[in-house]
């Protein structure tokens, strides 16, 4: 199998989470970035609790050697758009549900952005493609990290036959 060029103690994206509640999601995100042996970091930053801490966290990572950031947030889910709006990397923006409105407040208030500010909002509690986009991202300029999402896709379409033949047993 062909290896990434990028080793899992160099961060290259940053999954960030407006509380530790909301790792039960963005855990999905860790998983598949470990799994593609993409480096990458965990914090908790809260557009409201942690102002400060949000928009240095934005203005640095670039800087820092990231490049792309996956935020997830629930309810009035501010953090994907804010650091969206402090750093020129892509923002990748996952809707967390919370117990209440079936985390439709959460997809609003991150797919929502103004024009000029995007945020790549994926699905609700959608971690998981958001770390495969991130890979996507990453891929774009790394032919090892492009190869791994080829052979990650014909996975999936082994898989689906295999389900599809079994059917048919
Ligand atoms: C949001 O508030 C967080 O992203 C989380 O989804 C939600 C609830 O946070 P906790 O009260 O569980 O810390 O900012």
């Amino acid at each position: 199998m062909t290896r990434p060029l990028h080793s899992s103690d160099e961060p290259l994206v940053g999954v960030v989470m407006g509380s530790d509640s909301d790792w039960r999601v963005m855990s999905d995100a860790s998983q598949v970035l470990t799994d593609f042996g993409v480096g990458h970091e965990v914090e908790v930053v809260s557009a409201h609790r942690t102002p400060d801490k949000l928009i240095r966290y934005g203005r640095e990572a670039r800087a820092r050697g990231l490049k792309v950031i996956i935020a997830g947030a629930g309810g009035a889910a501010h953090l994907p758009g804010m650091l969206a709006s402090v750093t020129a990397l892509p923002v990748i923006g996952v809707p967390v549900q919370l117990a209440t409105l079936d985390g439709l407040d959460s997809l609003l208030s991150i797919v929502q952005m103004p024009a000029g500010i995007p945020v790549a909002t994926v699905s609700i509690n959608g971690a998981k493609n958001a770390a495969l986009l991130a890979v996507r991202i990453l891929g774009a300029s790394d032919e090892a990290t492009a190869v791994l999402v080829e052979k990650y896709a014909l996975d999936l379409e082994g898989q689906v036959e295999e389900k599809n033949r079994r059917l048919k047993e």
